[in-house]
């Protein structure tokens, strides 16, 4: 039999059902990572299973997100954080190392391995070969407990690279010019698998801002072979020794193939407020810069920063434009230290960041009132940057720093001699913001701060359901929407009933007190509702307020998986016309009986509609038992 990478892979890890596309199956996880912002969920989960260590390989707890306290809670948080980790067996890396993606390629990722992640971007390990899934923090607790990872075989996509990148053009450009065919609905169910002549001049970090953001496309994962560069990449980690060759076979099979003719590819732009809303930059040069970010897990390796610097040597930052520059990783700040790079940085007059998300999670640097702000990131949402009626473009290193010194968006084309830039042979490693956990952790005493509240519990299914239309929503609804992030909400995270307070916040300021009026309710949503984030908080807050269904045209992976892990239904229409039949504040009731013929009559107009779910086996299980915790608890007492 001929596979490809991803077939080759999940072979060898399924433990559970036959490897079809759109079958349940349950595969093995090798690593797992935790960010701050999704992990102390998923450890206070995990502490509850029992488990006295991680069953894992590897399992590694990143602070990134959360790291601006501006109180006392997100630091306690931290504390928490590394006490679990020494008693559980976790690697724990400290605030400041870097960004956990980032971190997990240089130091961590393996091709061949599952890599299973509480924060969406977790396919950044695709760049390396690895099976890398988004997931929310329980699935990551059950994972570390040594369970499966459940998920539905996806359908798995070619995406052939022809040709090379032209100068001024890169990876950031490969993945937008996807985004803009496909669209953020595009990758649903499957999983983006690379080939062609063009990967061979892409290098690890600019195969990962392409896998990184194949998440944006609503992907399952995406994967790069591990060839001579990956080999290279990890021989410059000190780690040369865990590459591992990992091809597809010469017949494997796609679903389809896409080809991009890399030599015609051009600098591209996501326009506001979707990541694919994209057009060429050339065809909006000009529009007027008020702030330019660059960072974040797509786009903070050496290759994109060193870029950068040699452009800004001997320039100085438009006077209009704020540039601020967030460094991926502490070994990313220490080359362009030791390459002299930093002082052109510095000398431009950027302003310099710690080596965390920071404004790519609205933790500060909210641009100015209506003001316009280029960022190397991968998510443009409205109001994610803190500022409502500001205007986020995603970009390149290339076009954030062509338009960061001529104050406009340009099209970086025009800065003429394109600087040297490529991988260095060897980085300098330096381990010493990694603790390793002791090899008992038992008498290890967990550290538990006043805003650390254990998580709320759903209670069995109720059938039927009812209630009244809380909330109808649009398309592509955002988790973002649903539970927003930013300096002010984030350091609510590990406090269920105070950050359900702000659910739907932006959207819909009465959202939870009419809820908690009315003892909750269902929500209406339209197609890939709660895309973007892995968050579970964008579940358990709804749960936290009543609700207990949400009837959709259509959801998205990860926040469908976590509604059923906290015991919301998640429904879509048999008719998708239905969808306009239903107005806010009518009231439902809905027959669940065995999910065979889900029924909701509608009490206000007094009409029917017939609805659907796309729920495999155990999902029934997990909604019957009120979600996940209350399954899992039942089976582990058993
Ligand atoms: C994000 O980019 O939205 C986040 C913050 O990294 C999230 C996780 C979270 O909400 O904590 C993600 O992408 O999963
Ligand atoms: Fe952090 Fe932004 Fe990446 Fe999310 S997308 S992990 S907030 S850098």
């Amino acid at each position: 039999m001929a596979y490809n990478i991803s077939e080759k892979i999940i072979s060898s890890h399924i433990v559970e059902g036959e490897m079809e596309p759109q079958n349940l199956i349950g595969i093995k996880i090798d690593q797992t990572l935790t960010q701050d912002a999704t992990g102390t969920l998923s450890y206070l989960q995990f502490e509850a299973m029992g488990v006295p260590r991680v069953k894992t390989e590897l399992s590694v707890s990143y602070v990134d997100h959360n790291t601006l306290q501006t109180s006392f809670e997100n630091a306690d948080d931290h504390r928490y954080l590394q006490s679990v980790a020494e008693k559980y067996g976790i690697v724990f890396s400290r605030p400041g190392n870097g960004i956990c993606h980032q971190l997990h390629l240089e130091r961590f990722g393996i091709p061949g391995k599952t890599l299973l992640g509480s924060d969406s971007h977790t396919p950044t390990g695709g760049g390396i070969g690895m099976i890398s899934i988004g997931a929310g923090g329980l699935d990551v607790a059950l994972a570390m407990a040594g369970e499966p990872f459940y998920l539905k075989m996806p359908n798995i996509v070619e995406v052939c690279l022809d040709g090379e990148l032209p100068e001024w053009v890169s990876a950031k450009d490969v993945i937008l010019e996807l985004l803009r065919r496909l669209s953020v609905k595009g990758g649903v169910n499957k999983i983006f698998e690379f080939t062609g002549k063009g990967i061979e001049s892409l290098s690890v970090p600019e195969r990962a801002t392409i896998t990184n953001m194949g998440t944006e496309l609503g992907a399952t994962t995406s994967i790069f072979p591990s060839d001579n560069i990956t080999k290279k990449f990890l021989e410059s980690e000190g780690r040369g020794n865990q590459w591992e060759k990992l091809v597809a076979d010469k017949n494997a099979e796609y679903s389809e193939t896409i080809i991009i003719d890399l030599d015609k590819l051009e600098p591209m732009i996501a326009k506001p407020h979707m990541p694919d809303n994209v057009v060429k930059v050339s065809e909006i040069e000009g529009t007027k810069v008020s702030q330019v970010a660059i960072g974040s897990c797509t786009n903070s390796s050496y290759k994109d920063l060193s870029l950068v610097a040699q452009v800004l040597k001997g320039k100085t930052v438009h006077r209009d434009v704020s540039l601020v520059i967030s460094p991926g990783s502490k070994q990313v700040l220490t080359k362009i230290v030791e390459d002299g790079l930093f002082q052109y940085i510095v000398d431009s007059g950027a302003r310099m960041l710690e080596c965390t998300c920071g404004p790519c999670i609205g933790m500060g640097q909210a641009p100015q009132s209506e003001g316009t702000s280029l960022r190397t990131f991968n998510r443009n949402f409205k109001g994610r940057s803190g500022t409502k009626d500001a205007d986020i473009y995603l970009v390149s290193p290339e076009v954030a720093i062509a338009s960061a010194l001529n104050g406009v968006i340009t099209d970086p084309r025009k800065l003429g001699k394109y600087p040297k830039t490529g991988m260095p042979d060897k980085f300098y490693i330096n381990d010493n913001m990694f603790i390793f956990p002791p090899k008992d952790g038992k008498n290890v005493e967990i550290v538990r701060g006043p805003n650390i509240k254990p998580v709320p519990r759903n209670e069995k299914l109720k059938d039927p359901l009812k209630g009244s239309v809380l909330l109808k929503t649009g398309d592509n609804i955002t988790t973002d929407d649903i539970m927003p992030a930013g300096a002010k909400i984030l350091p609510l995270r590990s406090n269920i009933p105070k950050i359900s307070e702000y659910t739907f916040e932006r959207i819909d300021k009465d959202f939870a007190t009419r809820a908690k009026e009315k003892g909750g309710g269902f929500i209406v949503g339209g197609a890939n509702y709660g895309q973007g984030s892995s968050r579970e908080h964008a579940a358990i807050a709804p749960m936290y307020l009543g609700i207990r269904a949400v009837i959709a045209k259509s959801f998205a992976r990860i926040h469908q998986a976590n509604l059923v892990n906290f015991g919301i239904v998640p429904l879509t229409f048999s008719n998708e016309k239905d969808y306009d039949r239903i107005d806010f504040g009518n009231e439902l009731v809905i027959e669940i009986g065995d999910f065979s013929n889900v029924v909701c009559k509608n009490l206000t107009k007094k009409e029917s509609y017939k609805l659907s779910k796309s729920l495999l086996g155990r999902d029934l299980e997990l909604l019957k038992a009120g979600g996940a915790l209350n399954y899992v608890y039942e089976k582990m007492r058993r």
